[in-house]
């Protein structure tokens, strides 16, 4: 069994990630007993929103199975999943789409090391968390789904929530437009299950792309975001292939024909979504290490939307807008504005310049709803240098523009029920005449520690 991490690459699991985040001073360990319902949500919430750093929970009430979690939560920690710089996220996660690598299969895995199946399973076993006050039980929430379509065997990765709802019994969430929805369709018109399997505690890049979408296996762009393929290995229950470098894994069949009430949970919108007839899986198999570590991230985080609204779509935007313009710099998609907000820098050549390129931005995702552009020298990744534009640099009869009435996300408040919404464009770059009487003030950065 070749259970280390290869020498020559730094991150090839959830642990040695972990090790490089505390080395970043990015991870905080903490030994206070902390209670599984609100206590560990309310804590990686109020790390991520004050900016400090991820947390390994080792004294979890009841379980000796110790939490990690916000391990995405921030856009550096983001780049230091990835091996880059912040300002190349974009472009490291684009190319992963140009060169993907296969993954490989090997005979080990992590959990291989406590295998408990047929009766012997009890997700009571594994530290499942209740994060926010309006969820309706526990929720598996940074579990990666590795799923098999039933015709042509081609796997694919995705993140969908599960509900505990007994033993062996987990309610799922499958949104209309996903492969696994395609997936389950096919098998429930033969009345077959589907089997599934979910990796828990994973190297980062394989979250990464499971939020991708992606017509083939996300294994293969998490191998191209490693630099080398993934290492498979085959279920106990079925011949699915998981990611061996997994901490804990569950194994289960989606039930055919099956559908309960699941839900709510806290959304990527910051708002609970409703409770919905969703299908049910028995779980055939919970295999992990002897001392796992339970990844989970908080429902309505940053990290949530940075997996399932910043990373996947920010290649598209960038694409979209550098090719309306070649004077775009960078774009983001904030965390902050839960995927319904895209913030552009530029270096306009014409005054008309930044509304072509937030007509762009708008074309990307239904999503995408306010579009702020801003000049070069405001930092996109600091929403007050963004808010700072829009307070000085904006007049708003000429800057502001509104597509009234157009496809957005149902699940936006602001959205109709079939998410018709109004987009908004904002020039807030300064205009061209008042730039040499306007100049920004700039301090130099120090190190501040030293004076501390
Ligand atoms: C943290 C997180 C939770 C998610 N929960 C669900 C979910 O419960 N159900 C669902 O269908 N999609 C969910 N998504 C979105 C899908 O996982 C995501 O769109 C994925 O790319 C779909 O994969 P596919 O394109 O292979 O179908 C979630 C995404 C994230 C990042
Ligand atoms: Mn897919």
């Amino acid at each position: 069994m070749s259970s280390a991490c290869p020498k020559e690459n730094g991150i090839c699991d959830l642990r040695s990630f972990l090790k490089v985040l505390e080395e970043q001073r990015q991870l905080h360990v903490i030994k206070k007993e902390v209670a599984l319902e609100y206590e560990i949500g309310d804590v990686l919430v109020a790390l991520e929103r004050k900016g400090l750093g991820a947390a390994l929970f080792e004294n979890v009430r009841g379980h000796n199975i110790p939490v990690v979690g916000g391990v995405l939560g921030s856009q550096e920690r983001i780049a230091l999943a990835l091996g880059c710089e912040k300002s190349e996220v974009v472009d490291r996660v684009a190319s992963c789409f140009e060169n993907p690598i296969p993954p490989v299969e090997v005979d080990w895995g992590y959990f291989d090391e406590v295998v408990a199946t047929g009766d012997e399973v009890d997700l009571g076993s594994l530290p499942i968390p209740r994060h926010a006050r309006g969820d309706a039980g526990p929720f598996i929430t940074a579990g990666v789904t590795v799923s098999k379509d039933p015709e042509t065997g081609v796997q694919n990765l995705s993140f969908q929530r599960m509900q505990v709802k007994g033993k062996n019994r987990l309610g799922i969430m499958i949104n209309e437009w996903r492969h696994l929805k395609g997936f389950l369709d096919k098998a429930e018109s033969r009345h077959e299950p589907l089997p599934i399997a979910v990796a828990i505690g994973v190297d980062p890049v394989i979250s990464i792309a499971a939020g991708f979408r992606y017509d083939g296996d996300e294994a293969e762009l998490a191998g191209a975001l490693r630099g080398k393929p993934l290492e498979v290995k085959k279920c106990f229950t079925s011949d699915i292939r998981v990611p061996s470098r997994t901490e804990i894994l569950i194994e289960g069949i989606i039930l055919p024909g099956e559908r309960e009430e699941e839900g709510p949970l806290a959304e990527f919108t910051g708002h609970y979504g409703e409770p919905w007839k969703n299908p049910v899986v028995k779980v055939t198999a919970i295999a992990r290490r002897k001392a796992p570590i339970y990844q989970t991230l908080a429902g309505a985080s940053y990290e949530h939307i940075n997996l399932g609204n910043v990373l996947p779509r920010e290649p598209l935007l960038k694409k979209f807008c550098t090719y309306v313009s070649k004077n775009v710099k960078a774009v983001h998609i904030p965390p902050y504005g839960s995927g319904f907000l895209a913030i552009i820098s530029m270096d306009k050549k014409n005054p008309g310049e930044p509304k072509n390129v937030a007509l762009a931005a708008m074309m990307t995702y239904v999503n995408i709803k306010h579009v702020i552009v801003v000049d070069p020298d405001v930092d996109i990744f600091d929403a007050g240098q963004v808010m700072w534009a829009l307070s000085t640099r904006v007049k708003p009869e000429r800057d502001v523009f509104y597509v009234p009435y157009a496809q957005g996300h149902e699940l936006d408040p602001s959205a109709d029920h079939r998410g018709v919404h109004t987009k908004v464009g904002i020039d807030a770059t300064l205009e061209d005449d008042l730039k040499a009487y306007y100049k920004k003030v700039v301090y130099q950065d120090v190190d501040i520690e030293k004076y501390l």
